[in-house]
């Protein structure tokens, strides 16, 4: 699957609006990206693994961070249960970010419909306050594409 985004790089125009451009620029330039060429290959890339990782069939691998307050009523019982419930291979880190506050960021390998099903239903929980979800699966990047690391 990969192996067609990689190979030998053809050129090709980009018409868009001045403003925008010059927006790019500036995101590029604090990203750490030596020219629009990069820039743009990682964001087709990411565009091109989102897309898979949505109709991939077999795991993938979820990243869902979410802050709640673990003193308010059942929500660190209810968040325990949701977890152990689905437990495919989960990783957690916790961090208490003050008196009343943890963020949690939970790992792990399922199949997509999984991941989006267990950060829906932690979403849920009253008490929950923010809950984000990240999917992805390994990448092949060539040398040349590494330039700005
Ligand atoms: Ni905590």
């Amino acid at each position: 699957m990969s192996g067609a985004i990689m190979g030998e790089l053809v050129r090709f125009g980009v018409s868009m609006e001045e403003k925008l451009l010059d927006k790019f620029d500036a995101l590029i330039k604090e990203e750490g990206y030596n020219n629009r060429s990069e820039a743009i290959r990682d964001l087709i890339r990411k565009a091109i693994i989102d897309s898979e990782v949505k109709r991939e069939a077999g795991d993938v691998v979820g990243i869902i961070p979410f802050m709640y307050e673990h003193d308010r009523n059942g929500v660190t019982r209810k968040l325990l249960e949701i977890q152990h419930k689905s437990s495919n291979a989960a990783f957690n880190v916790h961090f208490h970010l003050d008196r009343h506050m943890c963020l949690e960021v939970v790992i792990l390998k399922d199949e997509a419909s999984n991941i989006r099903g267990l950060a829906d239903e932690i979403r849920s929980i009253k008490g929950v306050h923010y809950c984000e979800i990240l999917m992805t699966k390994p990448v092949v990047h060539s040398d040349e594409e590494h330039e700005h690391h």
